[in-house]
């Protein structure tokens, strides 16, 4: 197979052999690690979900997929180049209470920590609490939750309620992105019920473009 197309069927496959070799002679070839990611590695990730969707696979094959393009990200990582240095602004991160998924929130923090912003990313299944407490702590900027389940987009939800509750709504912009959310739903139903900023981001650059208009 020619190298893009077996980078991705290592994702699809869960085929860690070789990996980094495979890595190495793309970057090489002159493609930068970032696109790699965007435009080989999740096509695979988006294979995976095809295929796990219609029940093709089953959930240990995805997880060893998982696991090969975190390996991937994480061996690219340091080829990446770092734009600033991380004075830009800070955010707290987090994928929501209820949710496992942390390819995507993890992206979004290379991509944030390369372009100038210090990133406090406190891991999965994070309640409200926590985000906030976190958020308070190290003084944020903004907070951005991430969720891929459709149940996650209702948690969502229930923490700017919360927030709202609280009396912090305006104290940080909020940034949200995942799979099952859409610009619709963010932009119209949880806008008109949250009195602070709240923003959809459908990659993580539009993240980075959010971070930068918000900072601004
Ligand atoms: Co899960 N899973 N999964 N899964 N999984 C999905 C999300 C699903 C759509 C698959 C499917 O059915 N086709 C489906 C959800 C269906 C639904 O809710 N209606 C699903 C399901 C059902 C489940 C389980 C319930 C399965 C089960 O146990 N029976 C279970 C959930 C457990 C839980 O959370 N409580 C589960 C588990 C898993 C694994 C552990 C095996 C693994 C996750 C491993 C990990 O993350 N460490 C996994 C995976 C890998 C997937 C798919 C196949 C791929 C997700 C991914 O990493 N994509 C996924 C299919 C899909 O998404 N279509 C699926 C690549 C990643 C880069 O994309 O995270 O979307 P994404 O991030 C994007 C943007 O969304 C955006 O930027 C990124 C790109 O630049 N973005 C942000 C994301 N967060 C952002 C935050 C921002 C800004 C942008 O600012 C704050």
């Amino acid at each position: 197979l020619p190298l893009d197309e077996r980078l991705k069927r290592r994702i699809v496959d869960g085929e860690r052999n070789g990996l980094e070799a495979d890595l190495d002679a793309s970057m090489a070839a002159g493609r930068p690690p970032l696109s790699i990611i965007n435009d080989i590695l999740l096509d695979g990730m988006k294979v995976v979900g095809e295929l796990f969707g219609s029940g093709q696979m089953q959930l240990p094959f995805v997880l060893q997929s998982a696991e090969v393009m975190k390996t991937a990200v994480a061996y690219l990582e340091p080829h990446m180049e770092r734009a600033d240095d991380g004075g830009k602004g800070r955010i707290v991160l987090a994928t929501v209470k209820g949710d496992v998924h942390d390819i995507g929130k993890n992206l979004v923090d290379i991509i944030l920590s390369n372009n100038g912003y210090e990133v406090v990313n406190i891991g999965i299944k994070q309640p409200i609490n926590a985000i906030l407490d976190a958020a308070e702590q190290h003084r944020a900027d903004a907070i951005g939750m991430s969720g891929l389940l459709v149940k996650s987009t209702v948690i969502m939800k229930e923490n700017l309620t919360e927030m709202a509750t609280r009396g912090v709504a305006e104290r940080w912009p909020v940034l949200l992105g995942g799979a099952a959310l859409t610009r619709a739903y963010v932009e119209d139903d949880l806008r008109s019920m949250f009195p602070g900023q709240v923003h959809y981001a459908r990659d993580a650059f539009e993240g980075l473009s959010l971070m930068d208009r918000v900072m601004a």
